[in-house]
């Protein structure tokens, strides 16, 4: 029998049969990705093949080929790696500019892993209803401008009043979604706006950092309503976003405006950091690439050659 993993409490994992019933599953074999050491072999998302044994229990027994995935790294130096979903169609990077402040480095190493796995990335910046003061609303334009200009699509939300929730909507038909970001911007509340009846656990944020633990703590698949259909996974939040490891001429990759402007440097081994005709850093230079975006690329490079790209201090 053939089904999908909608959840993965760590012991168990609960799926939904093409029929349509959920059935809680144990695992048996080996499932580990070659050459990754990763906390879950299966993941949400992943379709596999399950029996029934004699007593009734269930087993995943082989998982079908992923279309995609998207690993992150518990750490930017550990080795051990969680698959946080496979076979998507998007994901989608919940943001806050206040309570909590999602920083721009984080959404930049989600944004890499995002295009490292080729799975198309949409920002969401909720909580706006917060960004009442001109200077908040001068940083909003900002970060919209800054991401939009690279090409990213950015939604703005109000869970709390609605705005921008017919357009998240919109975005959601007929996919699977992924959702990640911080612990507590929102994005649980944003899926029990999706999905009336839901009604998941959420927490408000001081309650979260007194307690310092995450208020969603298993990744889990819900489908939309309405006739277009869809799924989408919400996920604990995560405070860092340790990438995957890339070979530091792969990391420009992952940057479309430096990769864009990387083709012009004099060589094309180019790393962007002290080579002589760098295009890359002319652009900076003239205001052409942001400092924020070139400091998160220096992040990543970092994490892939430590010893060579950290700095001195
Ligand atoms: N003012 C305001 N508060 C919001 C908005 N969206 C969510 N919140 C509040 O933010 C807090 C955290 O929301 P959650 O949905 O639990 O956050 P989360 O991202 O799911 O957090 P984790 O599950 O820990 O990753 C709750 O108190 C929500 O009511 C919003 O648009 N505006
Ligand atoms: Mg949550
Ligand atoms: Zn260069």
């Amino acid at each position: 029998m053939e089904a999908s993993v909608i959840k993965n409490t760590g012991s168990w994992y609960v799926v939904r049969t093409d029929d349509g019933p959920e059935i809680d599953c144990k695992i048996k074999g080996n499932f580990r990705l070659k050459g990754i050491r990763s906390t879950n072999p299966i993941a949400v998302g992943d379709r596999v093949k399950i029996t029934v044994n004699e007593s009734g229990t269930a087993f995943i027994t082989e998982i079908l080929p992923r279309k995609n995935y998207i690993i992150r790294r518990a750490s930017n130096l550990s080795k051990e790696s969680h698959i946080l979903a496979s076979n998507l169609d998007q994901t989608l990077l919940i943001v806050t500019l206040a309570h909590p402040t999602t920083s721009l480095t984080f959404i930049d190493r989600f944004l890499a892993t995002a295009e490292a796995y080729r799975v198309p990335a949409i920002i969401v910046i909720n909580k706006t209803d917060l960004l009442t003061d001109p200077e908040d609303m001068e940083l909003l334009e900002a970060v919209k401008y800054l991401y939009e200009s690279i090409g990213y699509h950015v939604i703005t939300t109000s869970a709390k009043n609605g705005d921008g929730i017919e357009t998240l909507r919109t975005g959601l038909e007929g996919k699977t979604t992924l959702i990640s970001g911080n612990s507590g911007v929102g994005k649980t509340t944003l899926i029990n706006d999706l999905i009336p009846g839901l009604d998941l656990r959420t927490a408000a944020i001081s309650e979260v950092h007194d307690t310092g633990t995450h208020t969603t703590t298993f990744s889990e698949m819900f489908q939309l309503p309405g006739e277009s259909g869809g799924y989408i996974i919400d996920t604990p939040g995560v405070r860092g976003f340790g990438t995957i490891e890339m070979d530091e001429h792969e990391v420009s990759h992952f940057f479309p405006e430096i990769f864009k402007f990387g083709a012009d440097c004099r060589f094309n081994n180019c790393t962007h950091t002290h080579e002589p005709h760098c295009a890359v850093i002319k652009a900076l230079e003239e205001g052409l690439i942001s400092q924020s975006r070139y400091n998160s690329y220096l992040s990543i490079l970092e994490d892939s050659n430590p010893d060579k790209y950290r700095k001195p201090y």
